[in-house]
């Protein structure tokens, strides 16, 4: 680990296939190399601080350095670093998960199956769909709604199930068939000219139509973030979520949160579902189960489609070596006990997100800011050539790349959604660091117009 800048970035070149990059471009690049983090702060290998405000990928939710989570995984892997959960077998650290889960999970949720990551936990959620239609004798119903530019993952399942477009051109077969995508409640790209209200409630009827017109004897189940991240933290408008729910209900499908955003305490709630007060049927999760200090991912799952899975199902043919790694599960139960001791979430809920929420708005003042907006410990601004009309810079401009470029040169990491600049920081940012954060941005954002200007 002694090695200077330059010698990683010339390895990193010579071997390391980035995930989401394009080779190419990062072989002329250089990448940012970082060695360590304390806090909501990472370094990078010549020792510049940076505000981490993306919480690594959405899931540093205690920050980085955490004693008490390095502890557990070390005391477990003295005692069993791994056995698996097949064969009848199981081992402490995945059962107690499993109850303290059902514990902090909505109400009606008792049973967990676990994954390795978030894209393994929306394959499962597609078995489980599928097979609880099954076991219901309504074997038809098998498509699965989803919405375009939702990111569910990168499998070949989960990227069916996401509706970006890029990953679904390169190669054939995705999507999978048998799913089907929708609009998404994205009001400032696509709704602008209606009252947001009035746009909630059209994007979430487009559900009903797609039921009506595939039929009701084919519809499985509707999948959706309660908040979509990757897409560029969309936050629906407040009549939304009532509207899907009620056609959920009225149409008999299933409801599936993918929560590996804003589950553990993204949204001042356990989970984003409870935000919205939206009753899914399964909640996928991941990321912040372990604050992201180890791989884990899994699936609630309701009495409701559990009892019929355990009754009728005989056995589940589905699982992973990792499910239910025992490292990982200790990890977890350490991070969900200082979730709730610390009472890091109602911190979220009654403080730190309502003083985000005032300081972020502020951002609206910007030259180049059309919509600054937030909810809970997650946030955007959507960049523009003229802030009154939405209108965007030219494409060529790759302004939401120099934004993220030139925040991370004034020490902060913000993440570029095209031209939409999103955050989501760790749940402990204090008031002071959200200051910090707001300083930075707006001299991110005045180096971002000038540099604009020039090119
Ligand atoms: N669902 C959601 C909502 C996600 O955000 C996944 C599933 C897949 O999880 P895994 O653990 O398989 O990665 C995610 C992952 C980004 C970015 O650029 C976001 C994710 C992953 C990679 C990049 O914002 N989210």
């Amino acid at each position: 680990m002694t090695k200077k800048l330059e010698q990683w970035q010339d390895l990193d070149r010579k071997h390391y296939l980035h995930p989401f990059t394009d080779y190419n471009q990062l072989s002329k690049q250089d990448s940012r190399v970082f060695t360590k983090g304390e806090g909501i702060y990472i370094w990078d290998a010549e020792g510049h601080q940076v505000l981490d405000a993306m919480s690594g990928l959405w899931c540093v939710n205690l920050g980085y350095g955490r004693t008490e989570l390095i502890e557990a995984a070390h005391q477990q892997m003295q005692e069993l670093p791994y056995y698996n959960s097949f064969f009848q077998c199981a081992h402490p650290p995945a059962i107690e998960l499993g109850e303290i889960l059902s514990e902090i999970a909505p109400d009606g949720f008792s049973r967990v199956f676990y994954t390795g990551s978030g894209s393994e936990a929306n394959d499962t959620v597609i078995r489980l769909v599928r097979r609880f239609w099954q076991l219901q004798d309504k074997p038809d119903k098998q498509i699965i709604i989803a919405r375009k530019n939702a990111y569910h993952g990168s499998t070949i399942a989960a990227a069916s199930l996401g509706g970006m477009e890029g990953m679904h051109t390169q190669g054939a077969g995705i999507p999978i068939p048998n799913i089907i995508h929708i609009a998404q409640p994205y009001w400032f790209q696509e709704g602008r000219d209606i009252d947001p209200n009035t746009f909630g409630i059209a994007v979430a009827e487009e559900l009903e139509k797609a039921i009506d017109h595939h039929g009701i004897d084919k519809i499985a189940a509707f999948i959706a973030e309660p908040i979509q991240g990757a897409g560029g933290v969309i936050i629906p408008p407040e009549t939304y979520w009532p509207v899907i729910q009620r056609i959920c209900d009225d149409n008999e499908i299933l409801l599936v949160a993918d929560e590996v955003v804003t589950g553990f305490g993204r949204l001042g709630e356990w989970f984003g579902s409870t935000t919205y007060e939206i009753k899914p049927d399964l909640i996928a999760f991941a990321k912040g189960v372990t604050s992201g200090y180890l791989p884990l991912g899994g699936v609630l799952v309701n009495d409701k489609v559990a009892d019929t899975i355990i009754a009728k199902g005989g056995e589940f043919t589905h699982g992973f070596t990792y499910s239910g790694h025992p490292v990982s599960c200790a990890v977890a139960i350490a991070n969900i006990k200082i979730l709730a001791e610390d009472k890091v979430i109602d911190q979220v809920k009654n403080h730190t997100a309502p003083y985000l929420a005032k300081r972020w708005q502020s951002l609206i003042d910007h030259p180049i800011v059309g919509e600054a907006r937030a909810r809970g410990l997650v946030a955007a601004l959507e960049i523009c050539k003229d802030k009154n009309t939405g209108t965007r810079f030219a494409a060529e401009q790759n302004v939401g790349s120099l934004c993220r470029d030139l925040a991370i040169e004034n020490g902060l990491v913000l993440r570029a959604v095209g031209d939409t600049m999103i955050i989501a920081p760790p749940l402990i940012i204090t008031h002071e660091q959200i200051d910090e954060l707001i300083t930075k941005a707006i001299s991110t954002l005045d180096a971002t117009a000038a540099a604009v200007q020039r090119i």
